[in-house]
């Protein structure tokens, strides 16, 4: 089993609700097991054209899935998110990046571990000190990151 860490992301549609369901699909998935849930932020997005407030989280997860077969799941439960890939840096439904595969390092066309802007994102770095604040600056703060008053079950 490794241990892993995903950042889930949305700011189109229930994003509470798209947050929700994919804790729910991770929890279940084969390989998979939620180990706990950040808090979730309203973040202001960074990036991109004019969009809507995201709502972000970080999910710490064990798997036997090889980092590949991992971005495969997180890809498979963006489109069952109806996501579509249609701007970059666009507004999307749901957001799924690899932050954190244990100690390992990849840097592959289709896969970067650690990801390479999660040092550098708010919205990633507040809910990965949650979890794993050895990880992060325990006196960071950045602007336009809040933290809602809600956690994702089954981790609250
Ligand atoms: O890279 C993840 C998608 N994304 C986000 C996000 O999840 N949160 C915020 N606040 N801004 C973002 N810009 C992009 S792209």
């Amino acid at each position: 089993m490794t241990r892993a860490y995903l950042a889930l992301g949305s700011n189109l549609g229930d994003r509470l609700a798209l947050l929700q369901g994919a804790v729910d699909r991770l929890a279940t998935a084969p390989g998979t097991r939620v180990i706990a849930c950040s808090r979730v932020y309203e973040t202001a997005p960074v990036g991109g054209p004019p969009q809507d407030a995201y709502l972000n989280a970080v999910v710490e997860i064990d798997t036997a899935l090889d980092p590949h077969a991992l971005l495969a799941l997180a890809q498979q439960l963006e489109r069952d998110a109806r996501r579509v890939r249609a701007e970059r840096w666009g507004p999307r439904t749901l957001d799924i990046d690899i932050l954190l595969y244990d100690d390992v390092r990849l840097d592959e066309p289709d896969l970067v571990i650690p990801h390479p802007r999660m040092w550098e994102r708010g919205f990633v770095l507040a809910p990965l000190r949650d979890l794993a604040p050895h990880l992060v600056d325990a006196h960071a703060t950045w602007e336009g990151v809040r933290a809602a008053a809600v956690t994702l079950a089954p981790c609250s």
